[in-house]
């Protein structure tokens, strides 16, 4: 069996390392542009320029290092050809540590405090009601629902938008366009995204949306940049309709020196690390995956490139 590697932005000698070591059978080999190679069985692949797909008409599955697939869906990838994405690999419980984080912060005034050390001010801040401090968290998948769970467990009272209807123990479900959305945001101040990028939710949380969060609304992006219309977030904290964000993901990435988000004093820039790729993890999963293939049977995270996740 052949295994081609083709990650960019991924230091590729351990990944080579730990795949060989964990599927000893297998030749694995790194693609390069304008070296020939022979075509593969499986490919390992994060962003893959369209040549690397081009040079692969044998490959069964294309198992992505990363959960979100938008980058790989935009190439053009032959039809009976698998698409699968990582499946929690060790990213739900940073997901939620991070959350959790932005939240807590958000909500016990963190920031504050830390102003008045620097003013050597012992200041307390009057405590606020949990039960006013909703948290909207947009797609229950993999990811959004170990969020929504690890919020819980904090006592806040957890919202959930997902496509499809879904029950979530004591957390009040929403679904759909409409009015299923209309009544999440409606109850909801704290918004965290966890959708994936798709030509539905591309530009979601915009002035329509965000302006619809109760007064003094926080922002979470740990999506993708491109489902948050940058401007209107400016706006709207301008206003003060909204009271900060924290924001992971980026329109451009690396985020750009001059962007206003670095300075701004109410916005936490983070750069597209709220939940790291794990290799070990990544690795093992993909090799049972593939040894699943190997038998025929069914494997999880397999991508309706349809649907577009
Ligand atoms: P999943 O595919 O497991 O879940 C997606 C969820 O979004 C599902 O609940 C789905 O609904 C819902 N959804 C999709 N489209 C819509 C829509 N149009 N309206 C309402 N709900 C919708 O994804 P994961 O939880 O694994 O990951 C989510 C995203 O997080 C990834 O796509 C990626 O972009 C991002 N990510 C970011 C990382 C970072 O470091 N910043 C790291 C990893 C991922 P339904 O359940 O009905 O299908
Ligand atoms: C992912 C990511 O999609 O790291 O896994 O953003």
């Amino acid at each position: 069996m052949k295994i081609a590697f083709c990650c960019t932005d991924t230091r590729p000698e351990p990944w080579l390392d730990g795949l060989r070591a964990t599927l000893p059978d297998a030749e694995v080999s790194l693609w390069q542009a304008g070296v020939a190679s022979e075509p593969a069985d499986y490919a390992i692949v994060w962003a893959p320029p369209q040549a690397f797909i081009d040079a692969q008409p044998r490959v069964k599955a294309l198992f992505n290092i990363g959960a979100g697939v938008d980058a790989l869906l935009r190439l053009n990838l032959p039809d009976p050809l698998k698409v699968v994405r990582l499946d929690d690999a060790g990213m739900a419980v940073q997901m939620a540590e991070y959350v959790c984080h932005a939240v807590i912060r958000h909500f016990r005034e963190f920031d504050r405090y830390q102003e008045a050390q620097v003013e050597r001010e012992w200041a307390f801040r009057k405590p606020r009601p949990r039960s006013d401090f909703s948290i909207g968290v947009m797609g229950l998948g993999i990811l959004g629902t170990r969020v929504a769970q690890a919020l819980q467990a904090f006592e806040f009272p957890v919202n959930g938008w997902s496509r499809s209807p879904k029950t979530l123990a004591g957390v009040q479900t929403f679904h759909g366009q409409g009015e299923g959305f209309e009544a999440f945001l409606a109850a909801s101040q704290v918004l965290v995204n966890l959708l994936p990028l798709t030509a539905d939710t591309r530009d979601i949380l915009s002035r329509q949306t965000l302006a619809r969060l109760r007064p003094g609304g926080y922002l979470i992006n740990v999506a993708r940049g491109a489902h948050l219309v940058e401007q209107d977030l400016l706006d709207l904290l301008d206003s003060g309709h909204l009271a900060g964000a924290t924001l992971d993901v980026f329109r451009t990435e690396p985020l750009p020196e001059t962007h206003p988000f670095w300075a701004h004093p109410r916005i936490t820039v983070t750069p597209h690390t709220s939940a790291r790729t794990l290799r070990d993890e990544s690795i093992a999963q993909i090799a049972r995956k593939i040894r699943a293939l190997e038998r025929g049977e069914p494997i999880a995270g397999v991508v309706d490139r349809t649907r577009g996740y």
